[in-house]
Order: structure tokens, then sequence, then C-alpha cells
């Protein structure tokens, strides 16, 4: 079989299905008011197709779920826990494993054994959780990503790449002793899943230790970040994309994971590192707010899923599969002329709201309204990424306006086929052709953090 000529062919078939409710466009207006115009609010059984995120909403293997009736529950040393560590060390390579229950847990754990209060944690674009668990720490975000993430119409293979003059700009400027580490992002999620380069890590990985400064991976979709090296990259086509994440890691220190991306998993976590002692400090305050060290909040069958999704993830044919999906979707919008970031990402396609709504401000939560309207016109749930998302500086209170104001259609990995990407591409195209009808938003609800889970809004 030549996957060249199929990319997009499942390397799977179908067990178990899940059935879908169509509803009409008076219903979902009505829903869509009464979940104040934020998709977060819906409730999911009256979603048509769920692009939310690809976050838990995976379809698991027959091997995960014979895995889950192997689940040891023992409130300590669970062999879950072993078979999970036995992973994560054959993919990841990093020494010490501490479970958490999911990526923000383990971004806690992280951010407090590493940042001092008043120190700088330069990152490759913000993420939502990794940001506020920094901020919570005491710590200042600085983005060093390069320039090219934030032109949604920029071609460039590693849009991801953190701007190593910016970096080294801000250790000349504030002292090594000052930045507590450099989250690099792997893929970046709100760059539009957009990938790091080996060249970028293996050199951030140099500045970083020359300054003696630590590198901490968000390896969230690190297996589709490796895939994405080895389509893009001179010299990586004839490797694994297990040989490519092993490289990945070995220039960086320690990781935090959200096991609910690419091992198909619904719920879990992690986070790694190589240094004894930074290891024994997570360890002490996972008990606190996780769980005990060998199980960090999960259950013994969730580890053993996500053991088995880890290994699973790291194949070729997966991940081939995985990113065709994307660039099919992206690609057919692409081709009917809808504004999208470019070139299409790891985990769906974000179409840029400012362009595909231009009458409509980013004051006025544009994408926000594009998401809602979206389900409105045709029943598939998006999520916004701009300018509520991003939230407010913690000292001004202004709220940070991203370049990046998009609309995120997020794949969930083996859940829909080829039908329901033609039907999402058709509503998106029915919509872009009703553009001069679109209205803005005010916000009427606005939690303090995470706003844009809970933030409610009222059409102007
Ligand atoms: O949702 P968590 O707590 O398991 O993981 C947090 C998290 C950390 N890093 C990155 C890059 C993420 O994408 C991420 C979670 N992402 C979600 C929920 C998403 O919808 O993209």
């Amino acid at each position: 079989m030549d996957f060249k000529k199929y990319p997009m062919a499942e390397p799977y078939k179908i067990k178990m299905v899940e059935p879908l409710k169509v509803t009409t466009r008076e219903f979902r207006e009505k829903a869509m008011k009464e979940a104040g115009y934020n998709t977060f609010l819906l409730r999911s059984e009256d979603v048509y197709i769920d692009l939310l995120t690809d976050s838990g909403t995976n379809a698991m293997s027959e091997d995960q779920w014979a895995g889950m009736m192997l689940g040891d529950e023992a409130y300590a040393g669970s062999k879950n826990y072993y078979h999970l560590e036995d992973a994560m060390h054959e993919c990841f390579g990093y020494k010490h494993l501490i479970p958490a229950h999911q990526g923000r847990g383990a971004e806690q754990l992280v951010s407090r054994t590493f940042i001092k209060p008043g120190q700088y944690v330069p990152g490759n674009m913000y993420f939502t959780t990794t940001r506020e668990h920094q901020e919570l720490a005491g710590g200042i975000f600085v983005d060093v990503i390069c320039d090219e993430a934030h032109d949604p119409n920029d071609e460039s293979p590693f849009k991801g790449n953190v701007d190593l003059n910016k970096f080294e700009k801000l250790i000349k400027e504030k002292g090594a002793q000052n930045i507590a580490y450099i989250t690099v992002g792997v893929t970046v999620n709100l760059a539009g899943g957009q990938p790091v380069s080996m060249e970028n890590l293996r050199a951030v990985g140099k500045m970083a230790h020359e300054n003696g400064i630590k590198v901490v991976l968000d390896a969230t979709r690190a297996m589709e970040n490796a895939y994405f090296i080895k389509k893009r990259e001179p010299g990586y086509a004839d490797k694994s994309v297990k040989e490519i994440l092993r490289e990945m890691c070995s220039y960086t220190d320690a990781a935090t994971c959200s096991g609910k991306k690419d091992f198909h998993t619904n719920i879990g976590g992690f986070a790694a590192c190589n240094d004894d002692d930074a290891a024994t400090h997570m360890r002490s305050l996972v008990v606190v707010y996780e769980g005990l060290q060998t199980y960090g909040g999960m259950a013994g069958r969730d580890m053993e899923a996500m053991a088995r999704g880890m290994l699973e993830a790291c194949n070729d044919d997966t991940m081939r599969h995985r990113i065709a999906q994307s660039e099919y979707l992206g690609n057919k919008l692409i081709e009917a002329g809808i504004p999208v970031v470019r070139p299409i990402g790891g985990h769906g396609v974000f179409i840029d709201a400012k362009a595909f709504y231009p009458n409509v401000p980013q004051e006025q939560y544009v994408a926000q309204a594009l998401a809602a309207d979206l389900y409105v016109q045709s029943g598939v749930r998006s999520m916004e990424r701009g300018i509520v998302s991003a939230g407010r500086d913690k000292v001004t209170g202004h709220e940070h306006k991203p370049k990046l104001e998009t609309i995120r259609l997020t794949i969930p990995r083996r859940v829909y086929t080829q039908s329901h990407f033609d039907i999402v591409a058709d509503g998106v195209i029915e919509l872009y052709k009703e553009r001069n009808k679109a209205r803005g938003l005010k916000m009427v609800y606005e939690p303090k953090a995470l706003r844009f889970f809970q933030a409610r809004f009222e059409k102007l």
C-alpha cells in the first residue's frame, strides 16, 4: 500500500460507535444564547461535530481498553505506574516520572519547583494554563517565539521556533540568574499547532545550558512535532517518530505533559525531569496537590491506558493519519478562500477571525462571535483562541491583545471521518458567504482566572 497516495487512510477499523444528534437552526440559536455565546458552556449532546478540543476526546484502541481492565488500584505502588514509567523512559528518556491528573497538574509542580517569585519565564508563545501556573508561582512570562508565528499567512515550516535573539536579549537584560527556565512547547498550540525544528531545539538547549538555564519541554503534542520534523527537516526522513522524540528530549532538562492529547487517553498527565533534587521536590508537592507519587491523581486503569497510548502514539503511521486529517480539512478551506493560519498545524485548523469577519473589531470578541455563529450555522463546535483566551495582564489589568485572533477547529484523534470534515468545511464556507451580517459580542460575566472557560456574552 502506497500511503503517499492515501495519506489519510485510517490505520485502524471502527469497533464501537457513539450516535450523534442532528438539531435545527432554531434549536441551536436558543442553545447558543443560553450558553452565553461561549461554546464551552454548550451541552455536548447538543453538538453535532465537536471540534472544541483534541483533549481527552480521542478514541482509545482495543489495546488501551484491554489495559483498562488490568487496573491495579492499590493506593501505593500500582503496577500500572511502573508500566507508565517504562513507557515514558522508552519514548521520552527522562530519568524521573511524576504522575499528575492532567497537564496543568504537572505545570503546577514544575512552576512551584523551579520559579522563584520575580523571575522571568520565557516561552515560545504562552499557553493558557501554563502561563497561569507560572504567574501563580510568581513568575513573569516573556514571549520569545519567532515573529513568523504571529503572522497567519507566513508559510515557514517551523513557526513554533524560539527566536534566539529574543532569548539572548532577555538573558543579557535580566541576567541568567533571574530566569527560572525556558518553556518550549512542541507543537505550539496557540500559534496554530506549529512545530519547532530540531535545529532550533538544539540551539535553545545550547544557549540555555551555557547560561545555566534549564529547558522545560511542554511535551503535550511532542509526537506530532516529531512527525513534522520527520517530514520537513533535512536529515530526519528515515528516522522514526520515537527516535526523533528521544533526540528532542535530549536537549531539555524536564517536561510537562498532558496525557489527554497524543496518547488518546481521556485523562492523565505527567511531569518528568533528570535532576534528582527537582524530582524529590516535585514528589513532595505531588502528594499534597495530586495524589501519591505512584498515581498522581490517576486511577491505575488510566495509567495503563496512558502507558499503552504513549507507545501507540510513537508510531509513524498513527501520526501520518493524524496530520493528514488536519491537512485535509485545512486544504479544503484554503481552496475555498477561507483565511486560515498556514501552514496547517498538527491538531487542527485555525481560522483567522479578523480576516473572516473584517467588520467586527477585536475588542468585540470577533473570534468568540465567529465560534458562536459557526455552531448556530452548522452544529459544529469550535473554540475561541484570541483575546478572550489571552485574558488580562496581571499587573495593569489591561486585556492582552494577541496578534492571532482565531477559532480552532480541533481534531480529536481517530474520531471523525472524511464526510464529517466535508460537512465542517461546507459549514464554514456557507458562513463566510454571510460574513457581512456578522455582529460582535460584549462580555457580561468575566471570571478572574482562565476567563475563556466560563465567560458569558451578549450579542451587540
Ligand atoms: O488540559 P491539561 O491540563 O491536560 O493540559 C494543559 C495543556 C498544556 N499544554 C498545552 C500545549 C495544552 O494544549 C494543554 C491543554 N490544552 C487544551 C485543553 C486544549 O484544548 O488545547
